[in-house]
């Protein structure tokens, strides 16, 4: 069987890239623009940091809770599950096009809510993606600009106390809140997840673990836990919502799994792929033996989320919470095995042309996009396919968008709330996403990224000849780069505007350090 690198023909039968695609670009506005045209739902851009209005804000909120726990037509608050993998690309997915993956239970999901064709990560690694996903922020905003390391966590980096997660905003009206598994925003006390708006926190702190018999810290203390990673996240998960089942609750589930070391699985994981030759890129000098034994191995990691997935998704329907809870399925950002001749994500490795190790900074396809599912009862039909451009920076507004929670007055963020999509309703064509990434991990590169329905530009700080443009229409494979084109100089220049014109808009420190 022969796979495409990335999936692309939907059960919709919509090429993504067609030039028959509802999705255009509309270039001509400016960011500021785009994102007031955004601004249907939780959209705000008050800079107010005042402690007088942040008071008078969360006293508020206290005295609304006290009056009622339900809102004015007796309605119980949804409860919310957000379920975030690790390192998963939408093409590791049955819903997304696989035909080699089990994911019977992400494919349920995908049945019973809406499947999003077009959602992207704003920065291809953990820490900013999760920062961002959190607070509607982007990494430059928050300190955050590449995944945290051991050194760098014990240096200091995190998430800054003063930054306002969405959990919180939950926590404050009225939710039971758990982050359960990855946290990887910081290891210092300040920057814990019950400091940033989790009553209960079952997991590790660091950018990962072992996926058997993992390190975790379980009521404060840290240990080595004996069983398999997503059991035993799993198994926290199913004891904090029944013994919160009776109030509304947010329980972000956010695996380790499916990021390296791939293995070991539980055998029941592993025995399906162990006979598999699976399909892979098609990219010159690639060590394809070595390619699909990674595959086999991330598959059976995958597989071991999916069917933990399985058993939380039996017990919400034994506890009758099912119809009373919204799920949030996605992962950090996309993952590479040989496409484009690299291995893992943003920055990924060669592993084609007898070259391995050193990394191809890069903002690919497979990098940025991720998979976004919403099972949403009573409000969104199930197999709904979206079309529209989403980031996770938008996750902040969206939540809160669904909950019917108003966002807090004093926290500016930027993303734009998608619930209306949702809800059915149409939105105004975004025209373009915005990446960045700052790689200075075992490497340096200075990314920026606007991303339109058709064209994708990579600008490259404090260098000239590496920059990146591609028709994703023409290419969909980013083979060609066309950035020095005279033919498309034109859309360079236009699309470089609005990148640069974005850039000040969230006011990113690099504008400062390259005047380029
Ligand atoms: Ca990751």
């Amino acid at each position: 069987m022969k796979q495409s690198r990335r999936p692309r023909k939907y059960d919709s039968g919509v090429l993504e890239g067609d030039t028959n695609s509802p999705v255009r670009a509309n270039s001509v506005l400016d960011p500021r623009s785009r994102l007031k045209m955004l601004g249907r739902e939780p959209y705000w851009r008050v800079t107010m940091t005042s402690k007088m209005l942040r008071s008078f804000y969360w006293a508020s909120v206290l005295f609304i809770l006290a009056a009622s726990s339900a809102d004015a037509a007796g309605r119980q608050p949804l409860n919310l599950i957000s379920i975030v993998t690790d390192d998963q690309a939408d093409w590791s997915i049955g819903a997304y096009g696989n035909r080699e993956a089990r994911t019977p239970n992400m494919d349920r999901l995908a049945r019973e809510g809406a499947r999003f064709l077009n959602a992207f990560t704003c920065t291809p690694v953990c820490s900013p993606s999760r920062a961002s996903f959190l607070t509607g922020r982007y990494g430059t905003q928050l300190g955050i600009t590449d995944w945290i390391t051991p050194k760098e966590a014990k240096a200091g980096v995190g998430l800054p106390p003063e930054s306002v997660t969405w959990p919180e905003v939950l926590q404050k009206h009225g939710y039971k809140t758990a982050l359960i598994g990855k946290w990887h925003l910081g290891n210092r006390r300040e920057f814990h997840p019950t400091k940033h708006g989790f009553d209960h926190f079952y997991g590790f702190l660091g950018g990962g673990t072992m996926p058997m018999d993992p390190i975790f810290e379980v009521n404060g203390v840290t240990n080595k836990v004996q069983g398999a990673e997503p059991d035993l996240l799993v198994d926290d998960a199913m004891r904090f919502i029944e013994k919160n089942r009776e109030r509304p609750f947010a329980v972000l589930l956010h695996f380790r799994s499916p990021h390296m070391p791939y293995g070991p699985v539980p055998s029941e994981d592993s025995a399906p792929f162990e006979n598999l030759d699976p399909a892979i890129p098609d990219f010159p000098g690639t060590n394809t033996n070595q390619v699909k034994k990674w595959t086999r191995e991330y598959y059976a990691s995958v597989h071991s989320v999916d069917r933990n997935m399985g058993r939380l998704l039996a017990r919400l329907d034994e506890l009758k919470l099912a119809s009373k809870t919204i799920i949030l399925f996605t992962s950090d950002h996309g993952y590479n095995i040989g496409h484009h001749g690299i291995h893992t994500k943003g920055n990924g490795w060669w592993v084609a042309g007898g070259k391995t190790g050193p990394k191809r900074p890069n903002m690919f396809e497979e990098s940025i996009r991720v998979p976004l599912i919403i099972r949403w009862p009573g409000v969104v039909k199930g197999g709904l396919e979206l079309e529209e451009m989403v980031s996770n920076i938008d996750t902040f507004a969206t939540v809160l968008g669904m909950l019917e929670i108003p966002p807090p007055n004093d926290w500016k963020q930027e993303g734009g709330g998608f619930s209306p999509l949702l809800r059915g309703k149409r939105m105004p064509e975004r025209d373009a996403i915005f990446g960045q990434y700052d790689l200075h991990n075992g490497g340096l590169a200075y990314m920026r990224m606007i991303r339109t329905d058709q064209w994708k530009l990579v600008r490259y700080h404090f260098t000239s000849s590496l920059d990146e443009l591609y028709d994703l229409r023409k290419d969909p494979g980013e083979t060609r780069n066309r950035h020095e084109n005279p033919d498309v100089a034109e859309i360079r220049e236009r699309l470089q505007k609005k990148l640069t014109a974005w850039q000040h808009s969230i006011d990113d420190p690099i504008l400062k350090r390259d005047e380029r």
